[in-house]
């Protein structure tokens, strides 16, 4: 059995390593593109190093024995998607622009014709992209028909198996989780169930249809979204009735009782990254594809995107936590030096798609005042949308700050001493304000801060 991987990336390495490293499976071919960009990848796969930034366990080790072994092979040679009775794409569905609702798939597209031009009759294709429910069973199946000749459940296989992967946890997320595979037809699914089986440890495949599939991976996202804007929302009433929301939520996450468990997320300063701010669209925009109406009460827009409306206010709500701090020390925003302590979406990450961070960066300067940034995780040289000045030099970007604001819950900034950060400030009284639930309230106003948090109307 050999098997072909679309798409040298977060997703598509670990899976490549893993089906070469599966039993019953001869070889693996690692297609990518000989692109400007990318091309690169391909010699540093073929030599057994990872393109890959960051740690990732095993990753390396798996791949020089795959390597070695001769199990796996990176190749821009599409063609021999003819020899493969299997093939998986896992190409990224980036956005041009943050503001689009949904993304631009023409990377996907692209490879969805290459394997087409090369299918043989008797193969399994499988899209793992994150997509709008009805595209497997719609422009995938359209596409790899026209380009191939063939017909799709007749002379080739096609499904969808979803991916949740982290970063950081790549081998052990694909080993472990369990993976929801569907197929445009009963044949098409139990050959997807039959590859994934191999490489799963723990995991489970839970078999559905193509469509199903699509729909679980969007609204998985759509409801962890959804769970944030709730206690976002929350967080915003207990703000305003003058309790803190901490209190709220470990009270709601400690009720148990027969078999009763509250999920309760944590509020903050914002959603970002590439899922949970774009999976609602891909969801809603399945329905008017395949369903044709977005149902719901009359005059009413959907749950959802309310939901994505709460937590896209989170950003312009620091601003106003930033500027009541401000006045309680007789400064306003116009004329304000602010230290933006955390550019990344995520705590501990070095990722910045979509941060939060960037829509409060813009509307501090559109309000006069002048923002330092720090981040000591996100690389300035190579991640997306980051302002000229971020800076890892923390005192640096502390000093002469009338406002210290934590975007993200860093782990650097659960340490910060607040007489030391005062010090910096070189001011009597400056402001903090708390996006990440991180800085120890009492003791920084104890130390003259004027203190705001997200959720802590009790200060
Ligand atoms: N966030 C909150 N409160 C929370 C949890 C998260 O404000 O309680 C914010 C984070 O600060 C961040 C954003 O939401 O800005 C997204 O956080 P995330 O932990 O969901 O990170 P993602 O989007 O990178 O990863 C999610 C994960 N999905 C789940 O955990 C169910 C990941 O497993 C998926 O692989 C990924 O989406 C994806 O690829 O869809």
């Amino acid at each position: 059995r050999t098997v072909g991987v679309f798409g040298m990336g977060y997703v598509g390495i670990p899976a490549a390593l893993l089906f070469a490293d599966a039993p019953g499976i001869e070889h693996v071919y690692g297609f990518q593109r000989d692109s400007a960009t990318s091309g690169y990848k391909i010699a540093m796969l073929n030599r057994g190093e990872s393109p890959l930034k960051g740690e990732e366990p095993g990753l390396e080790d798996l791949l020089q024995k795959v390597v070695s072994s001769g199990t796996f092979s990176c190749t821009p040679d599409f063609s021999k998607v003819a020899g493969c009775d299997a093939v998986t794409l896992a190409i990224q569905t980036p956005f041009k622009d943050s503001k689009d609702l949904l993304p631009d798939f023409t990377p996907l597209i692209e490879a969805i014709r290459n394997v087409g031009r090369h299918l043989t009759p008797g193969s399994l294709v499988v899209l793992e992209s994150t997509i709008t429910p009805g595209t497997t069973a719609g422009m995938a199946r359209e596409i790899l028909e026209e380009e191939s000749g063939l017909v799709a459940g007749e002379d080739f296989a096609l499904a969808h198996a979803p991916e949740r992967v982290m970063v950081g946890r790549l081998l052990r997320n694909i080993r472990e989780h369990d993976r929801c595979v569907g197929g445009i037809d009963e044949v098409s699914t139990a050959r997807a169930v039959d590859l994934y089986s191999r490489v799963l440890t723990t995991g489970q495949v839970i078999p559905m249809t193509a469509t199903a599939a699509e729909v679980t991976k969007t609204a998985e996202n759509t409801f962890r979204d959804l769970q944030i804007a709730a206690v976002n929302q929350l967080a915003l009433y207990c703000e305003a009735m003058g309790i803190n929301v901490y209190d709220v939520r470990d009270g709601i996450a400690s009720i148990k009782g027969e078999g009763i468990t509250r999920a309760i997320l944590w509020p903050g300063a914002g959603v970002g990254g590439h899922c949970l701010t774009k999976d609602t669209y891909h969801l809603e925009r399945g329905v008017q594809v395949l369903g044709g109406e977005l149902d719901y009460p009359e005059g009413r827009e959907s749950l959802y995107t309310l939901a994505r409306g709460i937590n896209d206010f989170m950003p312009a709500h620091m601003l106003r936590l930033t500027e009541s701090a401000l006045a309680q020390v007789g400064k306003t925003l116009n004329g304000a030096k602010i230290a933006l302590l955390g550019w990344a979406f995520l705590n501990d990450s070095d990722d910045a798609r979509n941060t939060p961070a960037e829509p409060f960066y813009e509307a501090a300067i559109a309000a006069g005042a002048e923002v330092a940034v720090h981040d000591p995780w996100v690389d300035p040289a190579t991640a997306a949308g980051v302002p000229a000045g971020l800076s890892r030099d923390l005192e640096g970007v502390l000093a002469g700050a009338d406002a210290v604001v934590v975007f993200a819950g860093h782990r650097e900034y659960r340490g910060l001493v607040a007489d030391e950060v005062k010090g910096l400030c070189g001011c009597v009284h400056p402001a903090i304000v708390d996006g990440r639930n991180v800085i120890d309230a009492e003791a920084w106003i104890d130390a003259g801060f004027a203190y705001r948090g997200i959720g802590r109307g009790d200060k």
